[in-house]
């Protein structure tokens, strides 16, 4: 008797998910790109609009070594955390290991953060203004 309501609820568990509204995943790639002969230092695209759960694919197109730095000024100890925890690999607070070859990518799941601009830039290009952002739905 138990097994079989166990079964029940778990098969309306299972109805209820399927009949949830799709959130779509997307996958989001940002290019990193370094030209010293053309002064040419950024992401592309510079800025994004996420949704949580989505996926953001930094890829290292030139210029390597790369990083992508979340700006830390004016996040919550909540929020941080909640990107760092979102950051594969740290090489330290809100900031990406380094990305050393071309071809080289970094994917990260949009965290579950209150919707906004986040802003980031890359430590090793710093000096050259290569920044970004992604506003979050
Ligand atoms: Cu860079």
């Amino acid at each position: 008797m138990w097994r079989l309501l166990r079964t029940i609820a778990l098969g309306m568990g299972i109805g209820a998910l399927a009949a949830a509204p799709a959130a779509a995943q997307a996958t989001h790639v940002v290019r990193l790109i370094a030209d010293a002969r053309k002064d040419d230092y950024r992401f592309e695209p510079a800025s994004l609009t996420v949704r949580p759960n989505d996926v953001i694919v930094f890829r290292v197109v030139s210029g390597a070594p790369h990083s992508v730095v979340f700006e830390g000024e004016g996040l919550s100890p909540g929020v941080r955390g909640a990107i760092n925890s979102a950051m594969p690999g740290r090489s330290g607070d809100l900031s990406s290991p380094l990305l050393t070859a071309v071809g080289k990518e970094y994917r990260m799941v949009v965290p579950q953060v209150p919707a906004g601009k986040y802003a980031f830039y890359c430590l090793p290009h710093r000096a050259y203004d290569m920044r970004g952002s992604i506003t979050i739905d």
